[in-house]
């Protein structure tokens, strides 16, 4: 009875070890989540105004829609009324790393401003954040190093929001478009002028050559003829 009582009290220990909550964040071999708000009403909020359950998915699969982007969400842009709840699902479905992470909310009651969540693989969470009322457009990206730059960039609405961001796959301009610059060398000139002039001559050399091509082919096509009955009869 005394080695059961000590293996339940062992495993608590395990449990609260593996699932660590410190203040507002909570943290498992998992993932992580910071600064959850279900109950608190930000300050120029008098009440909720809507539920609403948001699916989010994370991934390479979802950017192969977007040129040149290499991670990206299922989806660019939400829009939520005022003083909605979010309640939000987040699910990777990569074998590494991702953020949802939403900035510039009000630092009372979401530290430095921010709302996150982290799955260091395969996997969901769920978490619920109160927007305040205020019409604006809040930057949802993951922070992992080129992810955002990479095309994991996305925007919530309150109210519509102020604006688009920039850089928003599929929805707004990069500040910094992507280029990629042809090294306009001698030898790239000549390589391409080459290419050009092989790529009219071809047509040509057929077209003049057409009766001899045929001769040389039916030629060919009779030898593989006699060897191939040469080895049937062998
Ligand atoms: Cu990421």
């Amino acid at each position: 009875m005394k080695a059961l009582i000590l293996g339940w009290v062992m495993l608590g220990v395990i449990q609260s070890a593996s699932a660590m909550n410190h203040g507002g964040m909570l943290m498992d071999e998992k993932g992580m989540i910071m600064n959850a708000n279900s109950d608190n009403l930000p300050r120029d909020c008098p009440a909720i105004s809507e539920n609403v359950d948001i699916t989010i998915h994370a991934g390479q699969k979802h950017a192969l829609k977007f040129t040149g982007k290499m991670f990206a969400f299922d989806q660019q842009e939400w829009n939520v009324k005022p003083c909605a709840k979010i309640n939000i699902t987040f699910i990777n479905d990569d074998q590494i790393r991702h953020q949802l992470m939403i900035h510039g909310l009000p630092g009372y009651l979401y530290p430095e401003g921010m709302f996150h969540l982290e799955l260091y693989g395969e996997g969901q969470l769920q978490a619920s954040l109160i927007m305040p009322s205020q019409k604006k457009t809040y930057l949802v990206h993951c922070e992992l190093p080129q992810h955002m730059e990479k095309g994991m960039k996305a925007q919530l609405k309150v109210d519509g929001g102020d604006g688009d961001l920039p850089s928003i796959p599929g929805i707004s301009k990069p500040v910094k478009a992507d280029i990629y610059p042809v090294d306009w060398t001698r030898l790239s000139v000549s390589v391409l002028l080459l290419s050009a002039l092989i790529g009219c001559a071809i047509p040509f050399f057929i077209i003049v050559n057409a009766r001899r091509l045929k001769d040389v082919l039916q030629k060919v096509l009779t030898k593989l003829n006699v060897k191939q009955k040469q080895n049937i009869i062998n």
